[in-house]
C-alpha cells in the first residue's frame, strides 16, 4: 500500500494501475505460459518520472519490468514476482526528423510500424519489419534487438540505431552515441542496451537512421521437397539475385495458414517445404534464370511470381500468419541460429533430434533460413497439459542445444532468452562470458531492480 502511494506521487493522473485485469493484460507477453503476479502498473509519460521510479526502487527494493508491445515469445517482459511493470505506451512520440542525417528521434513506446510509415511518408524506409510489427513498440524491439523479414539485405535492428537515451538501474541518464555516424571515443554502450532485455535500464527515447525507399519488389514462393535443397536453392539465386527476403516453412505450418481460410495455397500440388524469395522488381529476368536452374537441378518442383502488390502480400501472409496461425496449438518456440555454411548440417542434425524425441507430435518449420535462423515449434498435443509438455520439450533442449553448440550457434537468435531460455544461456554463452554480462549488470544495476530474473536467474 505504501509503494502504492508513492508511485501515485510519482504519476498522477490515474497512471497507476492495480486491477487484477489490468496487471495481467500488462504483465505478460506472447509466450502465455508463465505466471503473471505483479503489483502495479505505472505509465510515465517524461524521463524525470523514469528517474524518480528508479530511485524509489532503488529505496523500497521495488522490482522493475519494462514494457512495450509485448509481443515478445521468450517472457522477457512477463511480470511475474510482484514487480512493477513500466508501460511505454505514453511516451509514444516521434518528435525529431533531420533528412539530411535521415534520422528519427522517436520514444521507446512508438510503434514499429508507425515508424515504418512515418519513413515511407518521407520517401525513406525503416526496413526492420516481422508480423507484429503492428503492436510491437520500438523500445521492445532495441531490447532485444529484434530481426524479422528483411535482415538478409538490412539486418538487424541494431543496425538502425544511431542514439539511445537510457535511464539506468542507478537513475543516471545517458545518451549514447547521439546519432554520429562516426564516434571513436571508447565503449559504444549503445549497443549493450540493445539487446539486454531491460536487464542495465530502461530505453526511454532512440535516434533511428532510416534508408532510402525501396524499389518495387517482388515475391516468389517455390516449392521443394528435400529440407537439403533451400539452401541449394538460396545459394542459385544470390548467385544471380539481391535478395530482399528469403523464408522457409514446411507443409504443416502452411496447412495451418490456410485453414484460417483467409488466404488460399499459393498453388494446388503439395510440397514437403516451402521458400519464399523476396527481390527487387527490376531482377525479374535474372530470377527467371535462377527459377530455371533450380527446376533443372530439381531443388524445386514448382512455384509462383507476385504479379501485383496485393499478390505479393497475399504471398508474405502464407509465411507471416504461421507464429499467429499455431498460437492455440500451445507450441514450444525454438529460435534457433548457425552461420549459414553451417545450415545444412545442423537442419540434418535438428532434424535427426526431431525424428528421434517427437515422433508422435507436430513439428512446425519455419524461420529466416537465410540468415541461419530457424523457428522450430512443437505443437502441443490435446493430451498433454502445458506443464506435462513444457518439460518434455525441456527435457531435449541440452541434447538440441549442445548440437548448437557443436556448431557454434546460438539458443535464441531473435526472440531473446528472457524466462523460458535463460537456463540454456551457457550453450551459447561461456562462462567468462556469462561472468562478464553480470558483471555489467552489477555496474548498470547494482541494486538488482531491473527486469530481475530475465537473461539470468537472481
Ligand atoms: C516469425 O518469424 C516470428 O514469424 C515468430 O519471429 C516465430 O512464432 C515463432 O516461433
Ligand atoms: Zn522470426
Amino acid at each position: 500500500m505504501e509503494n502504492i502511494e508513492a508511485l501515485n506521487e510519482i504519476f498522477s493522473r490515474g497512471r497507476v494501475k492495480t486491477d487484477q485485469a489490468d496487471l495481467i493484460h500488462w504483465g505478460t507477453d506472447w509466450t502465455r505460459s508463465f505466471e503473471v503476479a505483479p503489483q502495479a502498473v505505472v505509465f510515465p509519460e517524461r524521463i524525470d518520472e523514469l528517474v524518480a521510479l528508479v530511485k524509489l526502487a532503488r529505496e523500497h527494493s521495488l522490482k522493475l519490468v519494462p514494457s512495450g508491445g509485448r509481443t515478445g515469445l521468450s517472457g522477457g517482459a512477463v511480470a511475474s514476482n510482484d514487480e512493477v511493470i513500466v508501460s511505454f505506451d505514453r511516451m509514444n512520440q516521434i518528435h525529431a526528423f533531420n533528412p539530411t542525417d535521415r534520422i528519427v528521434g522517436c520514444q521507446a513506446g512508438v510503434i514499429t510500424q508507425r515508424l515504418q510509415e512515418y519513413a515511407i511518408e518521407r520517401g525513406l524506409f525503416y526496413p526492420v519489419d516481422f508480423a507484429s510489427s503492428g503492436s510491437s513498440q520500438i523500445g521492445g524491439n532495441i531490447a532485444t534487438n529484434a530481426g524479422g523479414i528483411k535482415v538478409i539485405r538490412y539486418g538487424l535492428t541494431r543496425d538502425w540505431v544511431a542514439g539511445l537515451t537510457v535511464v539506468t538501474g542507478t537513475g543516471d541518464i545517458i545518451r549514447c552515441n547521439r546519432g554520429l555516424v562516426k564516434n571513436a571515443t571508447g565503449y559504444d554502450l549503445r549497443h549493450l542496451f540493445i539487446g539486454s532485455e531491460g536487464t542495465l535500464g530502461f530505453i526511454v527515447e532512440a535516434e533511428i537512421r532510416l534508408a532510402p525507399g525501396p524499389k518495387p519488389q517482388r515475391v516468389m514462393v517455390l516449392g521443394v521437397n528435400e529440407l537439403d535443397d533451400i539452401l541449394n536453392l538460396l545459394q542459385c539465386f544470390q548467385q544471380h539475385v539481391v535478395l530482399t527476403a528469403f523464408e522457409f516453412f514446411s507443409e504443416l505450418a502452411l496447412q495451418k495458414v490456410t485453414e484460417k481460410g483467409s488466404v488460399p495455397r499459393p498453388f494446388s500440388e503439395p510440397c514437403a517445404f516451402y521458400a519464399l524469395v523476396e527481390f527487387d522488381a527490376d531482377a525479374d529476368e535474372e530470377a527467371a534464370i535462377a527459377f530455371e536452374e533450380a527446376l533443372d537441378r530439381n531443388w524445386v518442383t514448382t512455384g509462383v511470381i507476385s504479379q501485383s502488390d496485393a499478390q505479393a502480400a497475399a504471398l508474405w501472409s502464407l509465411r507471416e500468419n504461421i507464429s499467429e496461425s499455431i498460437a492455440a496449438d500451445t507450441p514450444y518456440k525454438n529460435d534457433l541460429s548457425v552461420r549459414i555454411s553451417e545450415v545444412p548440417g545442423f537442419l540434418s542434425d535438428v532434424d535427426g533430434i526431431v525424428n528421434k524425441h517427437y515422433p508422435d507430435l507436430d513439428v512446425c518449420w519455419y524461420g529466416h533460413i537465410g540468415d541461419g535462423n530457424l523457428h522450430l515449434n512443437i505443437l502441443k498435443p490435446e493430451s498433454l497439459t502445458i506443464d506435462e509438455f513444457f518439460e518434455r520439450c525441456h527435457r531435449i533442449n541440452p541434447e538440441l542445444f549442445s548440437l548448437i553448440e557443436q556448431r557454434g550457434g546460438s539458443i535464441s537468435a531473435e526472440h531473446g532468452v528472457g524466462l523460458l531460455k535463460r537456463e540454456f544461456l551457457p550453450f551459447s554463452r561461456s562462462d567468462a562470458e556469462i561472468g562478464l554480462m553480470r558483471g555489467l549488470k552489477e555496474v548498470f544495476d547494482p541494486s538488482g531492480i531491473m527486469n530481475p530474473g530475465k537473461l539470468f536467474s537472481v
